[in-house]
């Protein structure tokens, strides 16, 4: 579908009707935080911080038809209780009518208390009738149905088997529907689809499928059958079988099917994306989309539902939104202002720098394409603001334009450096840019930076003062204003100087390792002289940062390594009266948490007295240098609080993260003792194609590749629970280098804020090879399985388990976005492909050089 077709689509969801019947419910969430068990029994007792009451079951469906723009009618039957006048409530707010809401004081109205402690659901009490409802309530169900049926354009049956929809009301309800062809789509449960034989539509997921049609549904063929089976029993006019991270699939009664692969870019709570999709795929109907459209449409709408956090439903805008992320032609680009600040509070919460800038663009001319270009390299992303035809005759009299409005705003679309055109009918443009907020505004040379409209807006927004223009020329724009590279606040503005010479040097213990390489890369493109601390090997194990080494004999050499040993402080103290470096980043460490437990003692040794080694030689030398560690998510282990952020207590779990925290607290105390600038840089887990082989991620990306390829038959893996928060190596330096240029020394998480398990990761990296995994069995005999081939592929080896696990890590980088104006760049899913990617390359060089 085109946009405009989507766009006109959500325009008639106002004058749609839309009943939804079936199971209402309330869903209540209790969250708090245990420390204690209780003296009265052995569990644990919660102290209740927040409570969240929620319109669950068919109650939801309602507040997605709701978001969408319908008018939503409910017919339900719950009790007389103060629940049932809690839902009443929540929908009158909402404006839905509830002529059919029946009230039975015999039955108790659905709700699910949820008590959620440590992010972990800890008890759900359940307080409802599940039997069918009587006999009078159902007359009066039935009632309302012939009574006023013929009032909607569509109706959606929402069953969660507490009763309302009993064998007479949905028989009676598909046979009025197909009698006046209202289309009635259901979202079944439970094994006995018979009672909707006759519906229009049905969309259960691909397990329930299976359980209704009795056949195991292991491939695309499998699947057809069982679409097939239900199809022909029930006599439905299509089937719609929603298939997680494989999309969904629809099966018309008559025609070929439909397979939509699933477009939701971050996963991060899949609770009630179904319900978006019915409603989504209800209100196509109803609007006279083809099924196919309908459920096209319906996918999209859950790949965004799937992205957020705790809200379920989805608008018709981020809709438009994302399919016009799909469609980035020139004509896709050209927005109207109410859509394109959606998409550009969007592009800015992924922390996408958007430049800004606008004109009459009348008779482009290649001075005006060189400055879009260079506009554009301030960014991530460029949006045009385009005098309307009025506006320029406005201010250049009556002869302009010379070509009209939308011929112009197409000529800009199609350059590839333009991301989106939006047309201004005012003088100024002053309106889009107090509407959109950019980051960057770009202007041409010839202006003076205190007239430049819009500028208080974009650094009250947190960009900084423009630097002068430094070209008079006046009819070439060349001259960008008011970058936004750093936060002005935390950015010392008087950083030392360096005697001798204005290059800052940089010192970096563990260059050799995934992170020092990265650091490495990231301070020589800052200008910055890096000394690196390599160990004396047998072996070259320099292989991470070969690419950016030069022959130190060349002039300009700006990457000089030196020999040295966390374990020997006077190579230390040498490397220091040597180099004199105005910042020091320790990442060395014998950084292997499993290893740790083999050789506790010498991690301590590097670990935790590697980094009071350094403190102690920057003191006595004197030196005025910032210091930065590498602390560690690990030292949260037993986790006390989630998700876990500077404040939250430490809990370590392993001699490698006791070791940390040693080194955590000696370098705030040298900080608060001595007044040294040094910072503790609490990472989470960050991972890359350079990441050490035996770390899980890399462990997991390598041997999938080598697997595909046939160089591998197996993968041995320990806990797959265990939880992390992954982000990418390269996102990660650029953190600890923000550190070290605060005015004030401080410690700061890391994090991506989203947490997954090791399991998934296996899974994602798995399916990109297009290898699926089943998992069958349990415990140490638990087993991944290659859904095709039905071969093992990964086991389970104790082996890997450890003494003592850190079950869940969940960061809270906040502090460090706020003040650092620091946020990882990189999705869960981009590291995932960047690192399966990378390792494949490898495993085919492999599989070359084997001949
Ligand atoms: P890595 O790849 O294991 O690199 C460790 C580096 O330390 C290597 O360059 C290693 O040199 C060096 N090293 C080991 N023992 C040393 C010693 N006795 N003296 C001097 N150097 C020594 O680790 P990484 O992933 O880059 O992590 C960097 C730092 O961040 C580590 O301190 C780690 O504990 C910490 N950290 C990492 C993460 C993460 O997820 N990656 C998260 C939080 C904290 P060789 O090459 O010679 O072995
Ligand atoms: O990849 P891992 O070895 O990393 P871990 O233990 O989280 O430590 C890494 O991150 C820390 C930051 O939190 C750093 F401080 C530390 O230096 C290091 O970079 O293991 C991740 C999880 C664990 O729970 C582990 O039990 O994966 C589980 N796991 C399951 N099977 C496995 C395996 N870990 C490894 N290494 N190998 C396995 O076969």
């Amino acid at each position: 579908m085109e946009r405009r077709e989507v766009e006109s689509f959500f325009e008639r969801a106002s004058s749609v009707r839309a009943l939804v019947i079936g199971d209402l419910m309330l869903d209540e969430y209790l969250w708090g935080k245990t420390d204690r068990i209780s003296p009265e029994a052995p569990v644990q007792v919660v102290e209740v911080n927040r409570e969240d009451l929620r319109l669950g079951g068919a109650g939801n469906v309602v507040n997605n038809l709701v978001a969408l723009g319908c008018k939503v009618s409910v017919c339900s039957v719950v009790g007389d209780d103060d629940n049932a006048n809690l839902l009443r409530g929540a929908f009158e707010e909402k404006g839905v009518d509830l002529e059919g809401l029946f009230h039975d004081p015999e039955r108790k109205t659905s709700k699910k208390t949820r008590v959620i402690a440590a992010n972990q659901q800890i008890v759900r009490i359940d307080r409802e009738t599940r039997a069918h409802i009587c006999d009078d309530c159902q007359q009066k169900v039935l009632g309302y149905l012939y009574a006023r049926l013929g009032d909607f354009d569509v109706v959606v049956v929402s069953d969660y088997l507490k009763g309302v929809l009993t064998p007479a009301v949905l028989e009676a309800l598909c046979q009025a529907g197909r009698t006046l062809g209202i289309p009635v789509v259901v979202d079944p449960k439970g094994n006995d689809y018979g009672k909707y034989r006759g519906a229009t539509l049905l969309t259960p997921n691909r397990k329930e499928a299976e359980i209704a049609s009795g056949i195991a549904i292991a491939d695309v063929a499998a699947l057809q059958q069982a679409a097939d089976k239900l199809l022909s029993e029930l006599a439905l006019d299509a089937l719609l079988i929603t298939r997680s991270e494989a999309g969904m699939s629809l099966f018309p009664s008559a025609g070929a099917a439909v397979h939509i692969p699933t477009v939701a870019r971050e996963v991060y709570d899949v609770t009630g994306a179904g319900d978006t999709v019915i409603a989504v795929l209800s209100l196509g109907l109803a609007c006279g989309l083809s099924m196919a459209d309908a459920a096209w449409v319906a996918n999209v709408a859950a790949g965004i539902a799937v992205g957020k956090l705790g809200t379920s439903t989805v608008s018709p805008q981020e809709i438009v939104v994302e399919v016009g992320h799909g469609l980035k032609d020139s004509d896709s680009k050209i927005k109207n202002l109410d859509v394109l600040t959606h998409i550009i509070a969007q592009e800015r919460a992924r922390g996408k720098k958007v430049v800004f800038t606008n004109g009459c663009f009348d008779l482009l001319h290649v001075g005006h394409v060189k400055y879009l270009q260079k506009a554009r390299e301030l960014g991530d992303l460029l949006v045009v603001g385009l005098n309307t035809d009025a506006s320029v005759k406005r201010l250049k009299g009556e002869t302009r334009p010379l070509i009209e409005e939308s011929e112009r705003a197409h000529i800009l679309a199609a350059l590839d450096c333009i991301d989106y055109v939006v047309l201004f009918d005012e003088d100024t443009p002053l309106t889009l840019i107090e509407a959109l907020v950019p980051t960057v505004l770009a202007k041409g040379a010839d202006y003076k930076i205190e007239d430049v409209v819009g500028r208080e807006v974009v650094e009250a927004g947190g960009g900084r003062a423009p630097p002068a223009a430094s070209s008079t020329r006046s009819s070439t724009p060349t001259e960008v204003v008011a970058p936004k590279p750093l936060p002005a606040g935390p950015i010392s503005a008087s950083y030392p100087s360096i005697p001798g010479g204005t290059m800052k040097k940089a010192f970096i213990t563990g260059i050799t390792g995934q992170d020092g390489s990265y650091l490495a890369e990231l301070l020589l493109d800052k200008g910055y002289q890096v000394h690196g601390m390599i160990r004396r090997s047998s072996s070259f194990n320099t292989g991470r940062i070969n690419h950016i080494y030069r022959d130190p004999h060349e002039a300009e050499t700006r990457l000089l390594l030196h020999y040295g040993d966390l374990n020997d402080a006077s190579s230390i103290n040498r490397l220091l009266r040597e180099v004199r470096p105005d910042e020091i980043y320790n990442l060395g460490a014998q950084s292997h948490v499993r290893v740790s437990y083999d050789v506790p003692e010498y991690t301590g040794e590097v670990d935790a007295l590697g980094a009071v080694r350094i403190l102690e030689g920057i003191r006595e030398t004197g030196l005025n240098t910032r210091f930065y560690q590498a602390s560690s998510s690990e030292l949260y282990g037993k986790v006390l609080e989630t998700p876990q952020r500077e404040t939250t207590p430490f809990y370590p779990r392993s001699p490698y993260a006791c070791a940390k925290a040693y080194a955590f607290y000696i370098t705030k105390n040298y900080r608060e003792s001595y007044g040294m600038f040094a910072c503790n840089g609490i990472l989470f887990n960050h991972e890359s194609p350079r990441r050490g082989e035996t770390f899980v991620t890399r462990k997991i990306t390598r041997a999938a590749a080598r697997i595909r390829l046939g160089l591998q038959e197996r993968l041995y893996l320990g806990n797959l629970e265990a939880k992390r928060d992954w982000g990418f190596a390269g996102d990660y330096v650029e953190g600890m280098w923000r550190m070290l240029q605060c005015d004030q020394p401080d410690d700061f998480v890391i994090a991506t804020g989203e947490t997954h398990s090791v399991r998934e990761f296996a899974e994602l990296v798995f399916s990109r090879h297009d290898l699926e995994l089943a998992w069958q069995g349990a415990g140490v005999d638990e087993k991944g399985v290659e859904r095709r081939s039905g071969k093992v592929l990964i086991e389970i080896d104790p082996r890997y388990f450890r003494p003592a696990e850190v079950d869940l890590l969940l960061g809270d980088s906040g502090k460090a976005r706020r003040e650092l104006g620091w946020r990882p760049e990189t999705s869960f899913r981009e590291l995932v492909a960047m690192m399966a990617d990378a390792d494949l390359k490898i495993a085919q060089k492999e599989l070359r050089a084997n001949g």
